[in-house]
């Protein structure tokens, strides 16, 4: 959804708001394009946006949305580092009557007291889609290594999950979990060392991104193994690289997960503005690409 399509919706109470957007971090092509999407969304509906860069830093997370709720800001949008950790400065905003978006990870509270709402991808559906893509190229059979990311962030230990329940009654075994911040170069090195220690038992990799598939695949390359051959790819996310593997058939494949928050998110805070009912939870649909419908320009 790169455009507001609600052409209905009265946008114009967003006219000159101050909202506060608090970003956990900005280092990969996915976070740029939510920060861009946000920003961009702001710009258009004349809304001053504060923002902040916390830099995967939980503490400094904190510390960004107390700031911005002692610059008086209408509004806070936030994508959470981890699901504990900015209980109470949210609660604080709430406090002082500023709405609270949380955008793309969750919290651990409820909506109405510790957030205003919550809107994201369904991380279960997501990682049931890859599991079952899984289960249908391997028979059930095999050696799964899974590549996790930031410890504590919704979007990893619910993907992990889906994952999970969706693999229990198969001989899908699951040989090494291990966490690599969702980024590229982690996972690489990671994956660099999972090879060399057990590389020839390792049928499929399975990442909660598409960052972290691109990196694994870079190691498994550089280890002489044949990527869709030897050993099977999954993301998530939908990145344009990732498409092109899982089109030339180096991936197996991925699940999209959008970005492109700035249109919903305003949508939503202009209906709090104009006093309208909002859900507690607002789910974005995805999709699975395999190599039937991968598509490089459906990605960011
Ligand atoms: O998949 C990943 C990012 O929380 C949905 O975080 C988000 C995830 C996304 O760093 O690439």
């Amino acid at each position: 959804v790169k455009q507001a399509e609600n052409g209905e919706l009265d946008m114009s109470a967003l006219s000159g708001l101050t909202v506060g957007f608090s970003q956990c971090d900005n280092a990969s092509a996915w976070r740029i394009a939510e920060t861009e999407s946000i920003q961009e969304t702001a710009k258009e509906n004349d809304v001053t946006l504060v923002y902040a860069d916390a830099g995967g830093d939980i503490a400094k997370q904190a510390s960004d949305i107390g700031d911005m709720i002692a610059q008086g800001v209408d509004y806070i949008i936030a994508a959470p580092q981890e699901e504990d950790g900015l209980q109470s400065v949210l609660q604080e905003a709430m406090a002082e009557g500023i709405g609270v978006i949380l955008v793309d990870r969750g919290v651990n509270g409820e909506a109405g007291t510790d957030y205003t709402t919550a809107i994201m991808s369904d991380f279960i559906w997501e990682a049931e889609q890859v599991a079952k893509k899984v289960i249908e190229a391997t028979e059930g059979k095999g050696n799964v290594v899974i590549l996790q990311g930031t410890p504590g962030a919704t979007s990893a230990t619910e993907r992990n999950e889906g994952f999970l329940n969706t693999i229990k009654d198969t001989d899908l075994k699951v040989i090494v979990e291990q966490p690599a911040g969702f980024l590229m170069a982690e996972a690489q090195s990671v994956m660099e060392n999972i090879l060399q220690a057990q590389g020839d038992e390792v049928d499929v990799v399975f990442c909660h991104n598409d960052d972290m598939a691109l990196g694994a695949l870079t190691a498994i390359k550089a280890a002489g193994y044949k990527p869709g051959e030897d050993i099977l790819v999954c993301g998530i996310d939908g990145a344009s690289a990732a498409l092109e593997a899982v089109k030339s058939g180096e991936m197996l494949c991925t699940a999209s997960c959008s970005p492109y928050f700035g249109p919903i998110t305003f949508e939503t805070i202009a209906k709090l503005k104009n006093n309208e009912q909002v859900d507690e939870k607002l789910i974005i649909e995805d999709t699975l690409f395999d190599i039937d419908n991968a598509d490089p320009a459906l990605g960011y």
